[in-house]
């Protein structure tokens, strides 16, 4: 079913979290958050540094992560679906939960929404257990409170999860 794509005047903000560990996965992120900016009634406001994670609740290569911010006009459902267009476009297979993939694109929050849906749940329900996650989210919303707690403190509980910065994406390549 398609969500209604008609925009609202007002805006929202929403933050989207990247992901890939298949293919040119950095290469794959760049070219993502790009697109995010044409999506339509939609731009893209803020994009994290790149980092480097390891698979988390998932087997298989090391992940590339980030976190963009966009100010958008579409209803969630709207936003979804031009995010899962975005993944097929850059060849992801959906085979099974948690399996490797070329481009994952999850709506981690939607301004102040809170819904569960079997399409769409909002905030996403694991974000706040996931330094993938939350250290990019806190370099583009520094004083984001989740309702678990603030990004800092939920940060300072995933230590054992491994991640690390890569290269600034705007500045170098
Ligand atoms: N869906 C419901 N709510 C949302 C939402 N807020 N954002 C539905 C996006 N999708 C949402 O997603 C399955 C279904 O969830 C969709 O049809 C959508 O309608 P999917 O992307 O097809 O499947 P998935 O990604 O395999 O499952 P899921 O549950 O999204 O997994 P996660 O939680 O995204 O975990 N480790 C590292 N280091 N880095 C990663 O990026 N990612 C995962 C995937 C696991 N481990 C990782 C990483
Ligand atoms: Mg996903």
């Amino acid at each position: 079913m398609t969500a209604n794509a008609t925009p609202t005047t007002t805006e929202v903000t929403a933050y989207i979290g990247l992901g890939a560990n298949l293919g040119a996965a950095q290469q794959t992120l760049r070219q993502a958050s790009q697109a995010l900016d044409q999506i339509p009634h939609t731009r893209l406001t803020a994009l994290s540094r790149l980092y480097r994670s390891a698979p988390v609740d998932a087997q298989g290569p090391d992940y590339t992560n980030a976190v963009a911010r966009v100010q958008t006009q579409l209803s969630p459902l709207a936003l979804l679906e031009a995010l899962q267009t975005l993944e097929q476009t850059h060849g992801r297979v959906r085979s099974y939960r948690n399996a490797p993939r070329t481009l994952d694109l999850d709506l981690l929050l939607f301004g102040q929404e809170s819904m569960q849906t079997p399409r769409l749940t909002l905030p996403h329900p694991r974000m706040h257990e996931r330094a993938f996650v939350l250290l990019p989210l806190a370099e583009i919303a520094p004083g984001l409170q989740l309702a678990q707690g603030s990004l800092h403190d939920l940060a300072a509980q995933c230590q054992d999860q491994r991640i690390e910065p890569l290269n600034d994406p705007f500045t170098r390549s």
